[in-house]
């Protein structure tokens, strides 16, 4: 214990409130910081850009918003700027140097820039130029799906529909986005089990639940106002349940920054019981749990398997076939705390199930959520109030993105309506998600890269070969806030396209609009920003959408685009046509709140192929790790949001100034011959190949045996682009076979 760092005691409470206040004063200037966060989840003010956990319906608190919220607001709403005086300054050699938080500490990009072929510098370039060159490099493509666009989860659902009707009229479905590599695996899991690919909880279930399971994920960090709603169901008398290989401190105590005056004592311990499962240990975990549920008497709710579901008895059957040795053994968890979690599972008549990363990024994500989903189905806990299942979203409108045409492979019903609607024939062939898209431009067949957001070469596995698939495009162009690698690693030629943030002013000729994003449990709200924009050469995204669509297709489009984006109301009155459950869109989601999709499962209609809730079975994960090897995950620090690097600080794991650390057990770096806080490579091993990450250093960690913990973006080279999860196509960067050496000199 003697070596381990000095973890927080609690998350929230007093530390936040402090860090908080300092974030927002350093990058904002203190008033406008504040003014800012006063509209912060507000009924009509701007939807908080960092997660996607939902506000309360009715009575918001004057503060709906959460230490690490205020740090993604001051990264936007910041003062410094990055002109085309700074790119005259930084070659793009000088600035590849510089560290991915350096990047994005330079502050707000405010001119539209471009890199010529060859060029050491990015220079100035007006917007008609830009895009006249973007249309001309796809309009010169020898067939529409060498281009692909990518989309991370900030862009709004007005933007993201503008976007994706571009991309089909332009003729491809290449729209890989960033939910691939996020909850792609809970999409997967859940239309085939349940008919929906979204959760069926809304927030007011979580008041009433018995029973809450968070298992793979770390709210205390990612998704710190859940903490409330998790105390606030716990002072209701519901017991919580934390499965991970680390005792997230958010989970073990917590203090709530809104009852700051009344925080003397050591906060609120949240979880009830924690099952330290190993790294990808979940299947066994959660076949274990229902074993000793199948055990109990009168545990069944044998009317709901009767009347809404299917495969049960071939599902209890191969149950019964797998040992306890076997689950013990492969889960890391004792038989008692096993039959401890399925105590409280049966015991409680409304029960949630929560996760995140910790289950999507394995190579069988898919099947770990669907062992969820069959524990669930055992006792009926599937659309009732204070029940279901709840995949706890990234990004604040990765959801919306996906429900308004962002995916590579669109049903055949909403490219019917889209068509109808627009007047034109979509592509119907799939097109590339994210890792199919990285190995088509490695190999060639992908051109033309453009991404709406997001840091597409950080973000993405296996940073070596996605380094020289983007290097191979002609051009790669990128709609930004903020500066990041992304924009060092380019095709030929490279464009930036600065766009507004969601804080800001989106001032058009009709009047100031406003844009609607869907949060993790459904519901479509306004966000409106109120400060002035960080530059006045800045467009809004479907601003850049409307003008690219124009001077790509020119007359061949069928899309009045000028009128759509200079009145939003327009392109909602579009959505309302072409999808289902937006009746009315412009006048509800005016109304406090928004309004909640339609979602069948949470109403016990299940759109499967059997008309009925699926029990399915899966096989226990294999690894078999040599004996110098350690299966590691790639997580997020207290201070980051994805690839923007705040600090090399982790309050609640207690670390500071450095981010290349790998978490071990203090046994395991004995017996390697390792010692604490020395620096080392990690060597990850895939089908025969070796990838090195230099210079990490060891940090002893209450982590289970055999397993190790890395920072993503640090360790993305470690992940090969061929380690996906089955079906759902996800990088596996959450079951990574590494071993470690003494550090050499590269
Ligand atoms: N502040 C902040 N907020 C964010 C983000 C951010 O970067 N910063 N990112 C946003 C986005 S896009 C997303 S997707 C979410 C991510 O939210 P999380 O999923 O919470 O993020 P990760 O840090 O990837 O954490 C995964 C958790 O799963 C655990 N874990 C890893 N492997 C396993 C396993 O095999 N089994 C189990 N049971 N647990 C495991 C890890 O120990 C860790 O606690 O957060 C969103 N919110
Ligand atoms: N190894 C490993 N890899 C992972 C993960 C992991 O856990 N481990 N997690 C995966 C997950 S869950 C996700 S979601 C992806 C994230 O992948 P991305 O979404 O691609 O990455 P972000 O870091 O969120 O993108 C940050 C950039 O977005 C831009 N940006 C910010 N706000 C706006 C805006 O309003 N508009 C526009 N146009 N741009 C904006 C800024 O320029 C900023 O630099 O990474 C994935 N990669
Ligand atoms: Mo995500």
């Amino acid at each position: 214990m003697s070596d381990q760092p000095k973890k927080s005691k609690a998350a929230g409470g007093v530390p936040a409130i402090i860090a908080t206040v300092k974030t927002l004063s350093e990058e904002t200037g203190l008033v406008r910081g504040v003014r800012t966060l006063l509209k912060v989840n507000q009924a009509g003010g701007v939807d908080c850009p960092g997660c996607a956990w939902p506000e309360p319906d009715q009575k918001r608190s004057h503060f709906e918003f959460c230490e690490n919220g205020a740090k993604h607001i001051a990264d936007e709403a910041t003062t410094k700027r990055v002109t085309p005086e700074f790119f005259q300054k930084w070659s793009v050699a000088e600035l590849l140097e510089q560290s991915d938080q350096w990047l994005g500490a330079q502050g707000r990009l405010t001119h539209p820039m471009l890199l010529r072929r060859g060029a050491t510098h990015y220079e100035p370039v007006s917007w008609d130029d830009a895009f006249e060159l973007l249309a001309a490099e796809l309009n010169s493509l020898n067939y529409p799906d060498q281009a692909i666009f990518y989309t991370s989860g900030r862009t709004s659902n007005e933007a993201a529909f503008l976007y994706q009707l571009f991309v089909r009229q332009f003729g491809t479905n290449n729209l890989p986005d960033c939910s691939n590599m996020c909850h792609e695996s809970s999409g997967s899991a859940l239309s085939e089990t349940i008919g929906v690919g979204k959760g069926t909880v809304t927030l007011e279930d979580f008041n009433k639940a018995d029973a809450i399971f968070v298992i793979g994920q770390n709210p205390g960090t990612n998704h710190p106002r859940m903490l409330a709603a998790l105390e606030h169901a716990k002072r209701n008398g519901c017991k919580l349940v934390h499965i991970n290989p680390l005792p997230e401190v958010g989970m073990t105590r917590f203090k709530h920054p809104q009852h700051v005056l009344g925080l003397l004592g050591s906060g609120t311990a949240l979880a009830d019981l924690f099952l330290q499962v190993r790294i990808n240990g979940d299947v066994p975990l959660l076949k274990g749990i229902m074993k000793a549920v199948m055990a109990r008497e009168g545990a069944l709710d044998r009317d709901f398997i009767a009347q809404f579901t299917t495969g049960f008895d071939e599902f209890a059957s191969a149950l019964r076939d797998v040992s306890w040795t076997e689950i013990v053994e492969q889960s890391g968890v004792s038989k008692e705390k096993i039959e401890q979690a399925a105590q409280i599972f049966v015991e409680s008549e409304r029960t949630i199930f929560c996760w995140a990363m910790g289950l999507t990024q394995h190579h069988n994500a898919v099947s770990n959520i669907q062992e969820i989903v069959n524990l669930m189905l055992l006792r009926g806990q599937i659309g009732k109030p204070g029940a279901g299942l709840c995949p706890v979203r990234g990004h604040s409108n990765v959801q919306g993105d996906r429900t308004v045409g962002i995916w590579e492979r669109p049903t055949a019903a909403f490219l019917d309506k889209l068509g109808a609607e627009f007047n034109f024939n979509p592509p119907r062939n799939h097109g590339f998600d994210t890792v199919r898209a990285i190995q088509a431009m490695h190999d060639g067949q992908g051109k033309v890269f453009f991404a709406l957001g997001g840091n597409f070469l950080s973000a993405t596995p296996d940073t070596e070969f996605t380094t020289a698939a983007l290097r191979r495009c002609r051009l790669t162009a990128h709609v930004s806030t903020k500066l990041n690698r992304s924009h060092l690693i380019t095709g030929d030629r490279a464009l930036i396209l600065p766009c507004l943030g969601r804080t800001e002013i989106d001032m058009q000729a009709t009047g100031a609009q406003l844009v609607t994003t869907e949060n993790s449990m459904g519901v479509v709200q306004i966000s409106r920003g109120s400060l002035a924009p960080a530059s006045t050469e800045l467009l809004s995204e479907p601003q850049i959408v409307a003008r690219l669509a124009r001077a790509t297709l020119e007359h061949r489009t069928t899309v009045d685009w000028e009128d759509l984006a200079r009145d939003y109301d327009k392109i909602r009155d579009a959505i309302e046509r072409v999808l289902p459950g937006f009746d009315d869109y412009n006048t509800r989601v005016r109304q406090p709140g928004g309004f909640y999709l339609p979602n069948a499962a949470r109403n016990r209609v299940f759109n499967t192929t059997s008309g009925k809730a699926q029990f399915t079975i899966h096989e226990l994960p294999e690894h078999n790790l040599r004996p110098d090897q350690l299966l590691m995950m790639t997580i997020r620090s207290h201070d980051q949001f994805n690839t923007s690097v705040y600090s090399a600080n982790d309050r609640y794991r207690g670390i500071s100034n450095g981010r290349r650390v790998v978490f071990l057990n203090e046994e395991d770096i004995a017996a390697v011959g390792l010692r604490a806080r020395q620096v080392v490579d990690l060597v990850s091993h895939f089908e025969g190949e070796e990838r090195i990450a230099r210079q990490f250093v060891i940090v002893p960690y209450d982590i289970p045996r055999r397993c190790a913990a890395t920072y993503f973006p640090e360790a993305n080279v470690l992940v090969p682009v061929r380690s996906v999860a089955a079906k759902s196509n996800t990088p596996a960067s959450k079951s990574v076979v590494i071993s470690i050496r003494p550090a050499t000199e590269d």
